[in-house]
């Protein structure tokens, strides 16, 4: 699938106050800064045309844009994010996918969903139930995308963070899996890039046109991509990775 726009948003001086269940340390404003600049060059030598929104200080987590909305080549759904200093995300975000997007659905309370939970594989979109989304907002996505001839299945979580914490797809039936999805009934008919658990944080990449991009340091993952004959871009995540970020939730694609 080609994708030809990404939207990104800036990290903003409240970013270092986002929420995290890691321990380790609070981000570095100029760096996080930096490593959002070489994400967007990444994209744009994966051939998409960037639309960067300005930060917004009144939403610590909002460079995490992943979340509030998923997208498909016919249509949108902006989410309703399941924390609630997030939740408002979604207001300056709609504005940026209306100008994409004429057809748009929305998940409504009580349920919650926050986009870093779905993942499609060709027209079948996997939903997480995580501590963010809720089985009413599950449940509302499902009933969407089968409306517009998608499939859907529901995944409930055990341990990861959001779903795709711990799961990418490349494309060519082909996952990158770790931790609880690499032995995962519902995801035994693809073909398996098993992410080691010392690795287990490279699980979130993300395939774009020509190009996997991945976070640096994951030496045993990069080479098993390669091996498989796939290009990769490298970026340091260390800032996004302290606040449970990862390279698939600082962008929409699509
Ligand atoms: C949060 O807790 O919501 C942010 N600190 C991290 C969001 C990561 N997003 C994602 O995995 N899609």
């Amino acid at each position: 699938k080609m994708f030809h726009n990404t939207i990104v948003k800036r990290p903003g001086a409240t970013y270092v106050n986002g929420l995290t269940t890691s321990d380790l340390g609070t981000p570095i404003l100029e760096k996080a800064l930096e490593q959002h600049d070489a994400y967007i060059e990444a994209l744009k030598t994966c051939g998409t045309e960037v639309t960067v929104l300005p930060s917004n200080d009144q939403f610590p987590d909002s460079t995490f844009v992943e979340d509030t909305a998923v997208l498909t080549p016919e249509f949108a759904v902006i989410s309703n994010p399941g924390a609630d200093t997030r939740n408002g995300e979604i207001h300056e975000m709609e504005p940026a996918i209306k100008s994409f997007y004429d057809k748009i659905y929305y998940i409504k309370a009580p349920g919650t969903l926050d986009g870093g939970d779905i993942l499609q594989i060709e027209d079948h979109f996997y939903i997480g139930i995580s501590a963010r989304t809720n089985q009413e907002g599950a449940e509302q996505l499902q009933q969407i995308l089968e409306s517009e001839n998608y499939k859907a299945t529901i995944v409930p979580l055990q341990k990861f963070f959001h779903l795709k914490t711990g799961i990418a797809y490349l494309g060519n039936q082909t996952i990158v899996v770790a931790g609880e999805f690499v032995d995962h009934p519902d995801f035994n008919s693809f073909q398996k890039i098993v992410v080691p658990p010392e690795e287990e944080y490279a699980a979130n990449c993300i395939r774009v046109n020509d190009y996997v991009i991945i976070p640096s340091g994951y030496p045993q993952t990069k080479q098993k991509l390669n091996e498989a004959g796939y290009q990769t871009i490298e970026l340091d995540t260390s800032e996004f990775r302290k606040l449970d970020g990862g390279l698939s939730c600082l962008s929409l694609r699509f």
